[in-house]
């Protein structure tokens, strides 16, 4: 009762956070941990995140309504443009804005460029230096001062995303930080993306993980049908596209081994989320120049570039 109490009395307060960084810094990784949910895919592969994705984490009377961008780098393609546009717009539309670097790589020209842009970022800005498990404590300091002396941040952090390290401090800073203010979520909710598009991401998750290369960003899935059955199970049919009838080929795999490899790694981990069986049926099509397809970015949640 009293702490029913004490969360009626206390105002609630509500920050809108972007992570922006360069591709692979580990922004989707993060927000995962201070969501403490897997509400973004993560691979080793630079470009895995294509589009805006919110996801939602509660610290007491704080709601963290934290912004997933694709990396920020230079764009030569219509996709890579509309990522690094849309990247660049969710910080603009932030309270927050909070700028991963891969302390590994420290850095570099990508890394500098993004610094130097933040000029142009009004919003207070918070430095993460992340991967300190994969670095030297002394070159920390270092990277933080030269970061500190290209663009203003309220602070530094340096963290672990994937131990964990330092987050839970990132997490209790934000909230502190943020504006007084209705949630814009039921306290319950992870993530804004429905369910369906978290499938289609899973697949392309495994997707990226199975196949190497160029073909992973060749290539995007979407749910075409999802299906309640009576049985509490769940048939689920997603379509994989990709440019050339070679590429399908990798996809299939000899005797179809790969997409069934995709397949089931998927179908395993969705039935984990949706705490239900789930028949999973995907599909391998060519779609020529599907990355100048208008309808492909809508369906990506990406403003298709006029050039
Ligand atoms: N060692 C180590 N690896 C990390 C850490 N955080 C993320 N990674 C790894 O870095 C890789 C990229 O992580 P993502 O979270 O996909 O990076 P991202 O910034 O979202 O990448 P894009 O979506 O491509 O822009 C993955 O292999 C992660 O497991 C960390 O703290 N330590
Ligand atoms: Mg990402």
């Amino acid at each position: 009762m009293g702490e029913d109490a004490a969360a009626t009395t206390e105002a609630t307060r509500c920050a809108f956070i972007a992570l922006i960084g360069a591709p692979n810094a580990g922004k989707s990784t993060l927000i995962n941990a201070l969501v403490g949910s897997k509400v973004a895919i993560v691979t080793p592969k630079v470009q895995t995140t294509r589009a805006l994705l919110r996801g939602i984490a509660m610290e007491g009377s704080a709601q963290l309504v934290l912004i997933d961008t694709p990396g920020i780098f230079a764009p030569r393609r219509r996709l890579d443009r509309a990522m690094v546009t849309t990247a660049w717009g969710g910080a603009h539309d932030a309270d927050i804005v909070t700028v991963l670097i891969d302390a590994k790589r420290g850095i570099d020209d990508e890394a500098e460029a993004l610094l130097k842009k933040l000029d142009e970022v009004r919003q207070p800005k918070v430095l993460i230096l992340n991967k300190v498990d994969l670095v030297e404590k002394a070159s920390l300091l270092a990277l933080a001062r030269a970061a500190n002396a290209t663009a203003r941040f309220e602070t530094t952090f340096m963290i672990s995303a994937t131990k964990g390290d330092g987050v839970a401090d990132v997490r209790q800073w934000l909230a502190a930080r943020a504006p007084a203010g209705p949630w814009h979520y039921p306290a319950d909710e992870v993530s804004d993306a429905p369910a369906r598009h978290l499938a289609a991401e899973i697949t392309r998750e495994k997707l990226y993980l199975k196949l190497h290369q160029e073909l992973p960003y060749q290539s995007t899935v979407e749910t075409e049908t999802w299906t309640e059955r009576k049985d509490g199970s769940v048939r689920i049919e997603q379509t994989i596209y990709v440019e050339r009838e070679s590429q399908r080929k990798i996809v299939l795999g000899k005797a179809g081994q790969s997409i069934k490899a995709i397949g089931e790694s998927a179908r395993r981990e969705l039935a984990g989320i949706l705490e239900k069986k789930v028949h999973l049926f995907l599909f391998v099509k060519v779609r020529e120049g599907w990355g100048d397809d208008p309808e492909r970015y809508r369906q990506m949640g990406l403003e298709f570039p006029k050039e």
